[in-house]
């Protein structure tokens, strides 16, 4: 039998099986070709970015490994972009950082235009994806203490505000170039690594400098804007001035968006039972899908409890308001399959709560039928979603099943183990 026709086949006979369960599955692939998922730039290169003389990470961060073959230019992480895309299926948009701005003369970050990403502009038009930004607040001499937006000195405060304020005009250009709104996340890595004796003045001063930056009202059609707080980073273990009661508490005051990252909060806290309680007190949220092992370590995401519990979040409480990141970077395995494997299984965990039976689950949990509601989960984990996934991949054009990993070596043999 053909392979189109097996994976018709397959999917008629789940689709049947789901709806004695009382799911519809076509209903379930066209909300979820509908969920755009934010691509993250930076898993491209190991959080280098295109500056003269780019630093790498810092402030906390780190990318290990040295798999071959990582871009080294715009040109290279589009090529490399584009092969992603091809192995993922439904909607896409493109996370970037400011360091990945594409100019042939060195630019400082307080001088960044929108012209240093028109480059970046044309390319998602050409993919008719959306474009989300990020300000660069590590891997800089002014961020050389772990100090940015929140420093005592005034000089460094003033040097980061005015970046901050030219991200968020390159944002709104994005968003306006493309008719689509660019969400830009300020993260900073700002922290004390000892006995911290005055947080309050450190959060005072990060007040006075967003109030700078997020001064200027920017349509929202074009920008909107999320705060991403942190538990602690390498190097600023005792004190993160952005934590996450600053930030929901700045959030909800200035009516911004709040990014949870799933690796920003102790080991065992999860952000899939913060999301309904964030979201009675936002308007949106932003996620940074993530996966800590030990720690903020940001391995690539697998299709684990937890990213299934944030799907079914996501899909309960309104996809339409919260907006799907995705932030890791592993340099130990090709960084194209890192997005594709990643991405892909956001978009299964997606389906898979999309594929849940919830009015019914919900209407058990009401009546408090406790041991049916369990017995009812439980039976949903081994229904066929696959063969619902590879049906979706199949009707857009993109490899179904472990197919996509033949294509990645292909082109890691013909394109990426070429550069050196
Ligand atoms: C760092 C934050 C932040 C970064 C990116 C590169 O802990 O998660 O979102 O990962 O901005
Ligand atoms: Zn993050």
């Amino acid at each position: 039998m053909k392979k189109g026709n097996a994976v018709e086949q397959r999917y008629q006979s789940a689709k049947a099986r789901y709806a004695e369960m009382g799911v519809n599955t076509d209903q379930a692939l066209a909300a979820l070709a509908k969920i755009p998922i934010s691509l993250h730039c930076w898993q491209g290169d190991d959080v280098h970015g295109f500056e003269k003389d780019a630093g790498g990470t810092s402030g906390g961060i780190l990318s290990t490994g040295n798999y071959p073959g990582c871009a080294r230019n715009p040109e290279e992480l589009r090529a490399d972009l584009d092969q992603a895309f091809k192995l993922i299926p439904g909607a896409k948009r493109l996370n970037l950082h400011a360091i990945y701005l594409d100019s042939k003369k060195p630019v400082d970050r307080n001088k960044i235009e929108p012209k240093h990403f028109q480059s970046w502009i044309d390319w998602a038009k050409k993919q008719k994806a959306g474009l989300d930004f990020n300000p660069t607040y590590f891997g800089h001499p002014k961020a050389a203490t772990n100090l940015t937006l929140s420093s005592p000195d005034k000089g460094i405060r003033d040097f980061w505000i005015e970046h901050g304020i030219a991200c968020r005009k390159i944002a709104a250009a994005m968003g306006k170039a493309l008719g689509n709104p660019c969400i830009m996340n300020t993260w900073i890595p700002d922290g004390f690594k000892d006995i911290t004796v005055d947080r309050l003045a450190a959060r005072k001063r990060l007040i006075g400098s967003l109030d700078a930056v997020f001064a200027e009202k920017l349509s929202p059609k074009y920008m909107r804007d999320a705060v991403e707080s942190k538990l602690f980073g390498i190097g600023v273990e005792s004190c993160t001035v952005g934590s996450n009661e600053f930030y929901l508490g700045y959030a909800v005051k200035n009516h911004l968006m709040l990014c949870l990252d799933s690796g920003h909060f102790h080991p065992t806290e999860v952000i899939s039972d913060k999301i309904s309680s964030v979201l009675l007190f936002v308007d949106e949220l932003l996620l940074h899908v993530s996966r800590p092992v030990r720690w903020d370590s940001d391995h690539v995401v697998l299709f684990d409890d937890e990213l299934q519990n944030i799907a079914a979040e996501i899909i309960r409480n309104g996809a339409d308001r919260i907006h799907i990141g995705l932030d890791y970077f592993d340099g130990t395995i090709n960084r194209l399959a890192a997005w594709t494997i990643g991405t892909r299984n956001m978009q299964k965990a997606l389906l898979a709560a999309l594929l849940l039976p919830q009015k019914e689950l919900a209407a058990l949990e009401k009546k408090a039928s406790n041991t049916r509601k369990l017995a009812l989960l439980e039976e949903c984990k081994s229904l066929p979603m696959g063969a619902v996934y590879d049906y979706f991949c199949a009707k857009n054009n993109v490899p179904a099943g472990f197919d996509f990993m033949g294509e990645i070596e292909a082109y890691e043999k013909k394109v990426q183990f070429k550069r050196s």
